[in-house]
């Protein structure tokens, strides 16, 4: 009998959410103008039905899964737009939500991000919107809601939820888009502007049926930095939306994609005599480890090489620097005129072995002297770190062999 009260009472009573702050309260005439499983109160405010509800909930944020890649590390780490640059996808905002049984839902009330927009006095953004981006791509899709409208001040946009777009499910991932309008005010003469979002872990405000949420402490989530293109003088040498990540060790030894590039000549016609792709890290050399390089054009732009332009497989020693030298004629570019490439290399890397590949301003020789907007390119670490016991893991070599040798000494005979 007592269950049974105790049963009922749940199914009554809702939970009024803001009540105590009367500003937020979300005013209702129907259940229609709430949000899912949400209640219409008799006074006419949206109130969280406990059926349909989690009382608790724990909330960890992260860069979506289908976030704009962020092409690479250090000042690769940026995507060259042009102006202005409208719906301008900021990143992926993916919130993870566990409590409660699987079905139930959550509240959020609000999300925040700060931005970098520099410089401030050539540069503006607007329009802020937070997209429920429900099958999580990474784009704003036909019957994906717009949230929120952003509010934008000192540098912080915070996003309120729209009363009807508050309910999440629990024990789920859901993904949101920050996307804004940015534009800049005069042409744009070099490659220094930036914009970019950060979300730290207590930017968002969550409940359920007993109270606020609980937040993990996370490391603070750096969404891509946009730069807009210069207009003039310079020629385009970028990360391209298919930059690829380091892959683990197990998945290293193949010859595979390191780099995607997007090429352009901005204000005349050009062509592209060589591409220098440079190695930083230890134990690696191009003829130790890497034992090809090659760079295609990336004709239909997705980031798979098409037209193998120039190859290097042999290396009669080791080098730093592999020049890729591309036949004359074979890499022109009209004004204006953007082209892709792809960058593959064979590797065979043992134990130990780590480097990146980068690409500096004077890797890349034209035709036409222009100052080159984007290196350095810079790829992750490519770490090849395994466990020596794991029959895969590949052996410096001499390490995997008997020591024979080891107990020679030289003698010397007068
Ligand atoms: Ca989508
Ligand atoms: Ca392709």
């Amino acid at each position: 009998m007592k269950k049974t009260i105790l049963l009922f009472s749940a199914l009554i009573f809702s939970l009024v959410v803001f009540a105590d702050e009367a500003a937020d309260v979300w005013t209702c005439s129907s259940a229609a103008d709430c949000s899912e499983g949400m209640d219409c109160s008799n006074e006419n405010t949206c109130a969280m039905n406990k059926s349909k509800f989690t009382d608790y909930i724990a909330i960890t944020l992260g860069i979506g899964e289908n976030s704009p890649n962020t092409r690479g590390t250090g000042t690769a780490k940026r995507i060259f737009i042009t102006n202005p640059a409208n719906d301008l996808v900021l990143g992926q905002v993916g919130v993870s939500a566990s409590g409660g049984q699987d079905g139930k839902l959550y509240i959020i009330k609000d999300m925040s991000a700060d931005m970098t927009i520099y410089p401030s006095s050539k540069i503006s953004c607007e329009n802020f919107r937070l997209i429920y981006d429900k099958n999580g791509n990474g784009n704003a899709d036909p019957g994906e809601p717009t949230v929120s409208e952003g509010d934008f001040g000192n540098n912080t946009v915070k996003f309120q939820f729209k009363q009807k777009e508050a309910s999440y499910p629990v024990n789920t991932t859901s993904n949101f888009l920050m996307t804004a309008s940015c534009s800049a005010s005069d042409a744009v003469t070099d490659e220094n502007s930036k914009i970019s979002a950060t979300v730290r872990s207590t930017y968002i405000s969550a409940l359920g049926t007993s109270g606020n949420a609980t937040y993990a402490q996370i490391q603070p989530l750096n969404f891509p930095t946009y730069t807009f293109e210069p207009e003039s003088g310079y020629f385009l040498f970028t990360a391209g939306k298919f930059f690829p990540k380091a892959p683990g060790w197990m998945e290293m030894n193949k010859t595979r994609e390191i780099m995607h590039i997007r090429a352009k000549a901005i204000d005349s016609a050009n062509e592209i005599k060589t591409i220098g792709v440079v190695l930083n890290g230890t134990a690696v050399s191009f003829g130790n480890g890497v034992e090809s390089i090659a760079l295609y054009l990336d004709s239909n732009n997705d980031g798979k090489g098409d037209k193998l332009l120039s190859e290097i497989t042999e290396f009669p020693e080791p080098f730093q620097t592999a020049n890729l030298v591309i036949p004359a004629g074979s890499l022109t570019f009209a004004q204006g005129e953007e082209k892709h490439l792809v960058i593959s290399a064979t590797l065979n890397f043992y134990n130990g072995q780590t480097t990146y590949f980068y690409i500096g301003k004077t890797n890349v020789v034209l035709t036409t002297n222009k100052q080159v907007a984007g290196p350095t390119i810079q790829t992750d670490s490519f770490t090849y770190k395994c466990d020596e016991t794991d029959s895969n893991c590949n052996l410096k070599p001499g390490e995997n062999e008997d020591t024979e040798s080891s107990g020679c000494s030289l003698i010397f005979v007068d």
